[in-house]
């Protein structure tokens, strides 16, 4: 038999590359960029390759696993059937909710959610048949602050602007490294060859950031800001706007309110009252400002390192403002929206409806933190779980199920949750891996994966910097006895609404993928008669065009207008203000630590994925890449050689890795990678325990977030660091 050539859409991170893969007789043989996709034409990185690692890698979990505590203490894992976990874990997950209330039981779902069409679009009826209100995610340790602004300003948490980088001339990158991270929040393929094309048509690329990042080499500027003191840069480069006259609303002119209370909340923020703090002069300040303004197509763009700060929500919202004060909001070469083919938006609410909801509806138990689109922070998981009822009809969490994720390791003190976890009566995880989370669960249900499931990217085609579409077939059936993820959503809800459930005889799963058809043919380019089937018949996916304006049609706030000022920011705004210190750094100043305390900030390696893709032996090869970065002044104060082992102690916790000395870090700030520490007994992932690392959740706070979300502020974490010596 010949081999085949199989086309899909890499999964693994936002860009969502073609790919083109070679296979017999479900071997995989060779895996390409597919040079017919019009979106990424050809382009991959390294980590494609790990697609087959992970179909191969006899470390995945093919069979619902059973945890069984032997009468010496001692764990195994039993390798039971389909009908017999569903059965199980429904009485139990039944049983809970009984004695107890819906809420004892919480959900997270992780970022790999997002990235599989099948879980994201099954999993919300599971835990709609739970009932429970405790549900987490990634989301509150990423892009909420993405999510409040949008809502805030435009009137949907989904509908966020993307940076039209093909079209710009002047791109401002904050907190964002995409040379590393292949892009967020902004699909955009190959984004190497586009930022060099900014270049090449004689546009500027500007980094600021506290590390020189792989994508600050490249630009033509960058800037080493203090962590977590952006929002001091941007109410700055406001007030310049303001005060040098520097304001061209244009077209959105006649859609925007409140321009004057914007203009009275920045009045004291002159570039010279912010140069200290930020670390970055007021002459560059303006200059920054005037030639963003001056450009006639910029964008400025922020992503993590703006988010997951305590100033989170005011960032994005300042962001956009300055945006829209440019008039850079909405043209071509600016900040855009997207017309996805499969608009997530959904319909707009009807004139003088109340607009979108979904905040403060109800507040976390133990730290009363707002509930934000349907979910509450995860950074309070770990005390809902451990701190028990304090009045009548309080009820902490009894029971987790976690969906695609690894909040041992992604979140918070993930240390304070890897011990809470143990202190749970059920746990359940729908995941592909015993891993530092998943070995807690008394039932590990995997799903079929990667190449061995039909795809279509919902959320990263509305993120994208251009409108395509594409549809995944899976390469092959999926293997006798496994079962997709969607199926297992809907099992366990089926099991769960009626415990005389037959699969046999009951209703069966409702493939998602039937509503990925309605949203095409219903959606916004059904004049071009789009169709599952179409996609079918056009496996390298179809191109809709460049972005396009979209105001004030898109805009899905109440009223069809743009608030610049909305009360909650402005009141946070106010409150820094009242703050000699900020939130940050007074949470953050333990006594125990001493007065030269660096700031600890995240670092992205393209070959890592967050803390998945370690088992992937041609991804960890090659040096250590869990080391502390630390600027060569700051590592000679502390008498701390390149190489050197160093104990790195926070309010939470410490850890010990080698240092690695470089100019890359901004003096004062020191930078480690997430996703290692995978040296915990009862982890099954054989190569990445051979390359295990430690956690840098080991020690970033827990109690320090973003006032308005609830969503961490994994940068910044003050830390004490001391080489380790040997006698
Ligand atoms: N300090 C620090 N912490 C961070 C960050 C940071 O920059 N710094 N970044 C944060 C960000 S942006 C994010 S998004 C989070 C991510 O946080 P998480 O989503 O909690 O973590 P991941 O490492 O992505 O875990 C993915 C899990 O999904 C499983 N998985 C993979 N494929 C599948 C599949 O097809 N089906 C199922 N069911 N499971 C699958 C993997 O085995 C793994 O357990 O981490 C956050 N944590
Ligand atoms: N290779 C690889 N790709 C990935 C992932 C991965 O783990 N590995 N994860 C995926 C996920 S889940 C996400 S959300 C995206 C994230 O995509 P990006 O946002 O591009 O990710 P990072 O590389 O973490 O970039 C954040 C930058 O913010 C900087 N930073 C830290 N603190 C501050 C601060 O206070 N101010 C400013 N201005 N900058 C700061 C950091 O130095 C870093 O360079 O990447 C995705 N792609
Ligand atoms: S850039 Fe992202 S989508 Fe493209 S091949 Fe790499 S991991 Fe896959
Ligand atoms: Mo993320």
């Amino acid at each position: 038999m010949d081999p085949q050539t199989h086309y899909r859409a890499c999964n693994l991170c936002e860009a969502i590359c073609g790919l083109e893969i070679k296979h017999l007789n479900g071997q995989v043989l060779s895996i390409a960029g597919d040079k017919a996709d019009p979106f990424s034409r050809g382009h991959i990185c390294p980590k494609a390759v790990a697609l087959k690692d992970v179909y191969e890698d006899p470390n995945r979990l093919r069979h619902p696993q059973k945890r069984v505590v032997g009468a010496d203490g001692s764990i195994s894992w039993q390798e039971i059937g389909w009908e017999q976990a569903f059965r199980e874990v429904t009485v139990r997950l039944r049983e809970i909710r009984a004695e107890r209330s819906p809420n004892a039981i919480a959900f997270y779902g992780g970022n790999p959610s997002v990235h599989n069409s099948g879980t994201l679009m099954a999993a919300p009826g599971f835990v709609r048949a739970v009932g429970t209100k405790t549900v987490f995610s990634a989301s509150s340790v990423d892009q909420y602050p993405h999510h409040f602004a949008a809502w805030q300003l435009f009137g949907h948490p989904l509908l966020m602007p993307v940076p039209d980088i093909d079209n710009t001339d002047f791109w401002i990158i904050m907190g964002g490294n995409p040379i590393a991270s292949n892009g967020s929040i902004m699909t955009a393929p190959d984004v190497a060859k586009r930022l060099r094309a900014v270049q090449e048509r004689g546009g500027k690329v500007i980094v600021i950031d506290p590390r020189r990042t792989e994508t600050a080499e490249k630009a033509d500027q960058h800037y080493f800001i203090r962590p977590g003191t952006d929002v001091y840069l941007l109410l700055a480069m406001t007030q310049v706007l303001f005060a040098e006259n520097l304001v061209r609303l244009g077209r959105l002119g006649t859609l925007v309110d409140n321009l004057y209370r914007i203009h009275d909340a920045v009045a004291d923020y002159t570039p010279e009252a912010v140069a200290d703090r930020t670390n970055i002069s007021a002459d560059a300040i303006r200059q920054l400002t005037r030639d963003f303004a001056g450009a006639g197509r910029a964008a400025l763009y922020g992503r993590v390192g703006v988010s997951v700060q305590a100033h989170g929500s005011l960032c994005l919202w300042l962001i956009n403002v300055l945006n829209i004060l440019t008039g850079h909001l909405d043209e071509p070469g600016g900040m855009m929206f997207t017309l996805p083919a499969f608009d997530i938006l959904g319909k707009k609410h009807p004139a003088g409806a109340p607009g979108y909801t979904k905040y403060d509806r109800f507040r976390s138990r133990v730290s009363n933190r707002p509930e934000f689109m349907g979910e509450l922070p995860v950074s309070c998981l770990a005390e809902e779980i451990l701190t028990p009822a304090r009045a009548e009809g309080e009820q902490p969490i009894r029971a987790l199920v976690t969906s695609c994720g690894n909040p041992v390791l992604s979140t918070p003190n993930g240390g304070q949750l890897d011990r809470a976890l143990d202190a749970l009566d059920f746990m359940v995880s729908v995941d592909i891996y015993c891993n530092e989370t998943t070995r807690h669960a008394d039932y590990i249900l995997p799903p079929a994966t990667g190449l061995e499931t039909a795809h279509y990217d919902v959320t990263f085609h509305a993120l994208a910097i251009r409108n395509t579409t594409r549809f995944s077939e899976p390469m092959v059936p999926k293997p006798d006895g496994m079962l997709y993820d969607w199926e297992i959503y809907e099992y366990l809800r089926l099991y769960l609404e009626d415990e005389n459930y037959s699969a046999e005889t009951g209703p069966k799963p409702e493939n998602p993928h039937q509503k990925v058809d309605l949203a095409l043919r219903y959606g916004p380019y059904k004049e071009q008669n789009l169709s599952l089937q179409t996609l079918r018949n056009n496996p390298h996916g179809i191109d809709l065009g460049p972005l396009q304006t979209l105001l004030p049609d898109r805009l899905m706030t109440a009223n069809a207008r743009i608030d610049l000022a909305p009360q909650l920011l402005i009141e946070q705004l106010t409150s820094i203000s009242e703050q000699q210190l900020t939130t940050q750094a007074k949470a953050t100043a333990p006594e125990n630590l001493k007065l030269n305390s660096l700031q600890l900030i995240s670092r992205r390696h393209l070959r890592d994925n967050n803390s998945w893709l370690h088992n992937a032996h041609r991804l960890v090869k090659g040096r250590n890449r869990c080391t502390l970065q630390i600027n060569p002044t700051d590592a000679a104060q502390r008498g701390i050689i390149n190489g050197q082992t160093v104990r790195v102690q926070s309010r939470v916790g410490l850890v010990e890795l080698p240092a690695e000395l470089t100019d890359d870090m901004m003096p004062g700030v020191v930078s480690m990678p997430h996703g290692y520490g995978h040296n915990r007994p009862g982890v099954r992932l054989d190569v990445a325990q051979a390359h295990a690392g430690v956690s840098i959740n080991d020690l970033t706070d827990e109690t320090i977030l973003d006032e308005l979300t609830g969503n961490a502020a994994l940068n910044g974490v003050l830390v004490d660091i001391q080489p380790v010596t040997f006698q």
